[in-house]
């Protein structure tokens, strides 16, 4: 088994990666810490002042910040969807899409960190913005999310669904095979059940 600490304030997010991690034998602790997100033009940036601001917890640490982006409204909301969601809900999306593409992706980028070391990890997931919000599973944008190929939105399916699929499970899943090949920031890193080279 091998522990990680995931900080973020939404409980949501902190079910899927620990359901998504379990699997590679890692055993997810939520810390519920409110961490600085800069005003930045990219998810990576906000990750990197994440990792700054959680220097001091031990072991492997995980952060993520996601985004929802609509291409025909030049990637809004983008980096800003967690203010935008909370001022503006839902309504000026479906307002601002009349006679737009309503093509639309989520991306996720998780910043894993031990001491020094970091790696970033990236999930995308594509789908389109549907007529209305439906389902009360999930959180976030999910009621108004609808991955391609499929008839129904991210919250009208049960987690197992979402995470079969989602930018955030793919993410994390990515985080999970570089653990458990103990290979997380691209060299050997000790990592689960492998023993240190010697002069490493
Ligand atoms: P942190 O403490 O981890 O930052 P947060 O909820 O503020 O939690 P983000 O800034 O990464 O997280 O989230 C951006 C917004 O996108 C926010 O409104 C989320 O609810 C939403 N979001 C993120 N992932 C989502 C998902 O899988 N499905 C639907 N909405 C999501």
């Amino acid at each position: 088994m091998t522990d990680l600490r995931f900080v973020s304030t939404n409980p949501g997010k902190s079910r899927e990666v620990a359901a998504v991690l379990r699997p590679f034998g890692v055993r997810v602790r939520w810390t519920r810490r409110e961490l600085p997100e800069p005003q930045a033009d990219t998810l990576e940036e906000v990750v990197a002042s994440k990792l700054d601001a959680v220097r001091d917890l031990r072991g492997y640490v995980l952060v993520e910040d996601s985004g929802l982006f609509i291409p025909s409204l030049a990637g809004f909301p983008g980096v800003y969807s967690a203010h935008f969601l909370k001022v503006w809900g839902f309504g000026p999306i479906f307002e601002l899409l009349r006679g737009r593409s309503r093509r639309a992706f989520f991306r996720t980028v998780a910043g894993l960190q031990r001491g020094r070391r970091r790696a970033i990890f990236v999930g995308e997931v594509k789908g389109s913005i549907a007529r209305r919000a439906v389902g009360k599973n999930g959180f976030g944008y999910d009621p108004i999310f609808v991955p391609t190929g499929w008839k129904q939105t991210f919250a009208e399916v049960d987690a197992e669904a979402k995470n079969a699929i989602s930018h955030r499970a793919r993410a994390v899943r990515k985080v999970g095979n570089a653990l458990s090949a103990g290979r997380a920031f691209g060299g050997s890193v000790g990592g689960p059940g492998r023993p240190r080279g010697p002069g490493r």
